[in-house]
């Protein structure tokens, strides 16, 4: 074979490549500036591309309807059967097997009613659940937890401090602390401040404590992570983050959202390394409003964050989850519409060169009063193939969705 045969085959075989590797697996995409998949970054000449998982086929399954509002949709494998559950509410759904199976649902256990978190809190293996007895939004500051026995029967303990103030939750996160784990607690209007629940080491036999950490409040979504990569977490309420300074929670604001939009409000919060450069950015999405902004932690996270915009999203941000749906290793962002003018849709914006471009892809869309997400779409993998599959709860429309991811 002489040279430039040799060269023309090269050539050949360096364009079939992305077309070589979306044949030998279906969910595979090859996007590249140069046939017009992504903006060119800056305005330039840099040539990009990106090899990433297919994002944009779905299938959405109603599980269940519920006869008042659920705070929250989590999910756990609550029986012991390697397959992943959910929970919301007062009620768990086991997993069929196959997503499209008939979910059966159970009671967790009165009166637990609005689950905030399902974690193993005594730490024998099994996740176990918290939550307040309070029915739908009313006003209700009890908490009760759920022992689970490890095949998803639960005993009921009332042993944790009723919290001096607040209505109904909208932040929760567990946090690990210096001296074991804790649960923040964030309420819809504010009460006095972000409070933590301390785990104790014996969660059967001593007491829950319940302690106001500091009088500041966003009265939404709370994030845990280690903002200030000191080796202790940190909390985010939105444009305001709480350094964890030996148990002290020291107050500082990141960033503004006023000269935006004065009426936009931060409603969810996530902590991820947006741009790739090891420190965690925050990704704020918006009540009141309709921009999705993240912004970039500097070297000293006491000092402003600057601003970008992720796109917008007319439902508002009542739900959302970052995570890497399309696997090219930097976090994604999904958005459920929650106040669509008619319509609601879930929204996967794709993270294409470190945050600079976006791309926005609807994965679903149905009438407003079929359905709308609360504090829902978080991305798991359910039937654990390897794709993010998405439950979600609604308020306006309370029920219990499962979407399929089907890239694989
Ligand atoms: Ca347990
Ligand atoms: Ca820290
Ligand atoms: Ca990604
Ligand atoms: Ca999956």
């Amino acid at each position: 074979m002489n040279s430039k045969k040799q060269i023309l085959i090269f050539l050949f075989l360096s364009i079939m490549q992305p077309i070589f590797l979306l044949a030998a697996d279906g969910s595979w995409c090859y996007f590249s500036v140069s046939n017009g998949d992504l903006v060119v970054p800056n305005c330039g000449q840099q040539q990009t591309a990106s090899r990433v998982m297919a994002i944009d086929k779905w299938q959405r399954y109603h599980i269940a309807d519920l006869p008042q509002r659920s705070m929250y949709i989590k999910p756990g494998d609550l029986d012991g059967d390697g397959a992943i559950d959910i929970v919301a509410g007062g009620w768990w759904w086991k997993n069929p097997g196959s997503l499209d199976g008939v979910w059966k649902q159970h009671l967790v256990g009165e009166p637990l009613r609005n689950m905030n978190e399902v974690f193993d809190f005594d730490r024998d293996g099994d996740p176990d659940v918290i939550g307040t007895k309070g029915v739908g939004a009313e006003t209700n500051r009890q908490f009760v937890w759920a022992e689970n026995d490890g095949k998803g029967k639960f005993t009921i303990h009332s042993n944790i401090d009723s919290c001096e103030s607040g209505d109904f939750l909208q932040g929760s996160a567990m946090i690990r602390l210096a001296d074991g784990y804790g649960i923040a607690l964030g309420w819809h209007k504010g009460g006095k401040g972000t409070y933590i629940i301390r785990v104790p080491d014996n969660p059967k036999t001593e007491q829950w404590k319940i302690d106001l950490v500091t009088e500041t409040s966003m009265k939404e979504d709370i994030s845990a992570g280690d903002i200030d990569r000191d080796g202790d977490l940190d909390m985010l309420l939105g444009t305001i983050w709480l350094e964890n300074r030996d148990g002290q929670w020291i107050t500082h604001v990141l960033g503004e959202t006023a000269d935006l939009d004065s009426d936009l409000e931060p409603d969810r919060n996530d902590l991820a390394d947006i741009d790739g450069d090891g420190r965690l950015d925050a990704v704020v999405s918006p009540e009141l409003g309709t921009h999705l902004l993240w912004y970039r932690a500097p070297e000293d996270p006491t000092q402003p964050w600057i601003r970008h915009s992720v796109g917008t999203i007319e439902g508002q941000g009542f739900s959302m989850d970052t995570r890497d749906f399309d696997r090219d290793g930097d976090p994604d962002i999904v958005i459920g519409e929650h106040r669509g003018e008619t319509h609601n849709r879930v929204v996967i914006f794709q993270n294409f060169d470190r945050g600079r471009t976006w791309s926005k892809v609807v994965i679903d869309k149905d009438a407003k009063d079929v359905i709308d997400h609360h504090d829902g779409t978080v991305a798991v993998d359910l039937d654990r193939d390897g794709d993010l599959d998405l439950i979600s709860v609604g308020w306006y429309n309370p029920k219990v969705w499962v979407f399929e991811n089907l890239a694989r």
